[in-house]
């Protein structure tokens, strides 16, 4: 009340400050009376904008003027979450922006909040897409990313009396203040129709045509050094309404290019399990790529007059198969576009294309029914045929079998016939990467076996990271500013210093500052877990997460039966003195994804009973927080004590939700697979718990039978707690609810729980003992914290633009 007598004191308002308020008026037409906190937010984000734009501009003109070779990333997945903070940040100008909110009674905290998560992306390939990007700003390399401008991103995930219901998100709702529209970057993208002879080439008549738009959006490196462009296309109709059917009285008709060209870019595919069989899919996949590929072939023209240069000045990074097509579509520029010879094109094509590998499971790996490939682009059709006849001519040449050549093949002739985008993409490209030490190997000796021993030099490693500036800086103040105060900034430009850590790791009062900047994180998401989901949780206690998205082979089944199995015997020895845990899930399911959705629901079936449960006194709560994404992970990860990495061994391509909780000082317990064999490489093996069958154990127990029913008939606790979920005692309302889930682990266990089930539990004892003497596990989260500054995505780039791009 004093506060409203007194007067205000007075501010010398900043030339920031200036700058926001001549924005909210002559862009966003308020008065700064009248304005709304939406208006400040869209204010700050413009006055902030202006600021990038400088360096953008100048970094444009800097990589013009040195003519070097720039790298054009293509994903059709950007998982970027929010930008403001990474920007002010990396500007290096979030206090300026704090004090010149300030002046108006405005907290930074509360208008970042308004911010919509961008979700253009599923997982841990689009959210590795997004760290990429800004180290590659950050490492000063001129780079594009394409992608597609998804009106509709990843779905937004409700959870309904514990099942998880799909909304569309609408993240464009209220206008996007960081996106420029270019219009004079547009192509036209055919479809369908007819390919002609003339004279001695060729002429592709599509039946149907729409138009790609730029959408750039600018990304701004740490200490802003460099802003490069995010290019996302958009799609309109070539005749956005055609008059004379509307004039006739078909008023729908007429619309029906508009609404063609509007499917495009409406929606991500949110199937990261199922093949998407569906012909959109393919559409938006060329849709992107063409776009793309001409606006490089057509900035290449125009500033290099020869298109034989290419390999020098560009290097085109494909993000997984999506946007494989790139290697016909480039063949088919440079050859009936530029009149090169297919040979010489050819050359061309591999030395400038260059491809990642993100997953070896065989229902993710794309291919499509000739049928509808030819149907869609018959001229790309063509080129892949004759690209196929040269490859299956030097593999017969090198001695090849039948056997091989079958396996080498860019199209499947078993069954139904299909092109095979990784054969493409391999073939296309001089390069041909795996995103973890392991995973590289088993793409040698499973998937790509045949054409690895082909083109024996193509395979390589580049082991994935993440950007510390959001996964530890931006996400993390508290524990960044204890760092510097024990070893200097110098992390801040070269995450690997943190190994400086390493000799004070046993020193108690870093410690104890360690420890209490993880209490005020475990403080802050408990009340937010308060707030949005009433549950009470104890910040004393462990807590305990795996959120990433729900798959089998990632077992948050296997956690969840460890988690009744403690449940149990908490019950059973109440006397004994359990460590308090709190077990966080989140994720999301593919919508189809029947098992998936149906672990959803028996985590929280889970939850209902174990925290309404007298008899558990708190020791145990389990919570399920809803609409898991960027954002949510922000404020999770520096909260974590212990970091569930449990998937089969070899079926986890790399996982980089690992190196971020390892980065904000949280043990894992996870199995040998993707880049966990190396984080425990780095940080020891004191320093982590690992257990469970490694991934060539998995595959000897699948080829060489195995009983999974012998195996819970020999562990007692497995046994009572696969009997609790499939009798019902979860689900009352309905008692046969997890009888198939349960009944799959009895009869195939494909994904090894049984197998690995002892063996997890004996670990998470172990992770209860190393609890009981704190002194020890903050030594050990220290020792992660110090050495895994590796998993930099800067150290990662920094590989791929020497080995791959040959731009460093
Ligand atoms: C074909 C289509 C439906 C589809 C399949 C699979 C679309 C998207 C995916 C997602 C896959 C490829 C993915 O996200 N892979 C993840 O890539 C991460 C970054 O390399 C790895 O860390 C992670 O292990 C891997 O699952």
């Amino acid at each position: 009340a004093s506060d409203s007598v007194s007067a205000p004191k007075p501010v010398v308002p900043s030339e920031l400050d200036q700058h926001i308020v001549r924005v909210l008026r002559h862009r966003v037409g308020k008065d700064e009376r009248a304005a709304k906190l939406h208006d400040w937010y869209t204010s700050s984000i413009l006055a902030l904008r202006d600021q990038i734009i400088e360096r953008w501009i100048e970094s444009t003109r800097r990589t013009y003027d040195e003519g070097g070779k720039r790298v054009y990333y293509l994903s059709m997945e950007f998982l970027i979450g929010r930008l403001l903070r990474d920007a002010l940040s990396n500007m290096g100008m979030t206090r300026e922006m704090e004090k010149a909110l300030a002046a108006h009674g405005l907290e930074l905290s509360e208008i970042e909040e308004l911010e919509p998560d961008a979700a253009l992306g599923n997982g841990g390939l689009g959210r590795l897409a997004a760290c990429f990007m800004e180290s590659l700003a950050t490492l000063d390399i001129p780079a594009y990313g394409y992608g597609i401008r998804y009106v509709n991103g990843m779905f937004r995930q409700r959870i309904d009396d514990g099942w998880q219901v799909e909304l569309p998100e609408t993240w464009l709702a209220h206008g996007n203040p960081w996106e420029f529209e270019r219009l004079e970057s547009s192509y036209r993208i055919g479809f369908g129709g007819e390919v002609v002879s003339e004279g001695d080439g060729v002429i592709w008549n599509p039946a149907e045509e729409v138009e790609a738009t730029a959408v750039d959006t600018p990304v701004v490196g740490w200490r802003g050094k460099r802003v490069n462009t995010l290019r996302l296309w958009t799609a309109s109709p070539l005749d956005p309404i055609r008059l004379d059917a509307f004039n006739a009285g078909d008023h729908m008709g007429a619309l029906e290019e508009q609404m063609r060209a509007d499917s495009l870019v409406r929606v991500l595919y949110p199937a990261d399990s199922s093949p998407a069989g569906q012909e959109l899919r393919l559409r938006q996949e060329y849709f992107f790529t063409a776009a793309s590929i001409q606006d490089i072939v057509r900035r290449h023209v125009q500033y290099e007059g020869d298109i034989r240069t290419l390999p020098e000045k560009a290097a085109i990074q494909l993000n997984d198969t999506h946007p494989s097509v790139a290697v016909a579509e480039l063949m088919r520029l440079l050859v009936d576009g530029e009149g090169l010879e297919f040979n010489e094109a050819w050359d061309i094509c591999r030395q400038t294309v260059s491809y990642t590998n993100h997953t070896l499971l065989p229902e993710a790996l794309e291919t499509w029914p000739l049928p509808l490939f030819e149907r869609l682009l018959p001229r790309h059709m063509q080129i892949i045929y004759a690209i196929n006849s040269r490859i299956l001519r030097e593999a017969r040449k090198a001695g090849c079998d039948d056997e091989q050549i079958a396996a080498i093949s860019l199209i499947d002739e078993g069954g139904e016939r299909r092109v095979r985008m990784a054969n493409l993409a391999f073939v296309g490209a001089h390069s041909v990467n795996g995103v973890a030490a392991l995973h590289t190997e088993l793409m040698k000796e499973t998937v790509f076996a045949d054409l690895h021993k082909l083109y024996p030099t193509r395979i390589n490693n580049k082991t994935n990271g993440v950007t510390p500036r959001r996964w530890l800086q931006q996400c993390n103040p508290g524990l960044t500013r204890v760092i510097r105060d024990a070893i200097g900034d110098a992390f801040l430009d070269d995450a690997e210093k943190l190994t400086d850590l390493n000799a004070m790791a046993d020193d108690a009062q870093l410690g104890e500052r360690v420890q209490e900047v993880k209490r005020a994180n475990k403080v802050a998401l408990a009340e937010y877990i308060k707030k949005t989901m009433g549950i009470r949780l104890d910040p004393d206690a462990l807590f305990d997460v795996q959120i990433k998205r729900i798959h089998e082979y990632k077992r948050q089944l296997l956690n969840l039966i460890e988690t009744v199995a403690l449940y149990d015997q908490i019950r059973s020895h109440p006397e004994r003195d359990w460590v308090p845990r709190v077990k966080i899930f989140g994720g999301k399911a593919a919508p189809s994804y029947h098992n998936a959705k149906l672990v959803i629901k028996l985590a929280n079936d889970i939850a209902r009973r174990v925290n309404s449960d007298p008899s558990v006194g708190g020791l145990l709560k389990v919570v399920f927080v809803p609409n898991y994404n960027v954002s949510y992970a922000e404020r999770i990860i520096p909260a974590a004590d212990l970091s569930e990495q449990i998937s089969t061994a070899g079926m986890e391509a790399s996982g980089t939700g690992n190196m971020k909780f390892a980065l904000n000082g949280a043990l894992t317990i996870g199995t040998l697979d993707g880049a966990n064999v190396e984080i425990k490489d780095r940080v020891g093996d004191e320093n982590i718990v690992i257990f469970g069958l490694t991934a060539e154990e998995v595959a000897e127990k699948r080829a060489h039978g195995y009983n999974p029913r012998k195996v819970i008939e020999g562990s007692r606790e497995l046994g009572q707690a696969l009997s609790a979920i499939a009798s019902g005692v979860f689900s009352p309302d309905d008692p046969h609810r997890y009888a198939g889930l349960i009944g799959g682990i009895y009869d195939s266990d494909w994904f090894m729980c049984a197998a690995d089930f002892d063996s997890y539990a004996t670990a998470q004892r172990l992770v209860d003992a190393r609890w009981e003497d704190p002194a020890g596990w903050r030594a050990a989260a220290i020792r992660n914290i110090a050495n895994v500054g590796w998993f930099s995505s800067d150290r990662t780039i920094t590989e791929y633009a020497k080995d791959i791009w040959k731009v460093l």
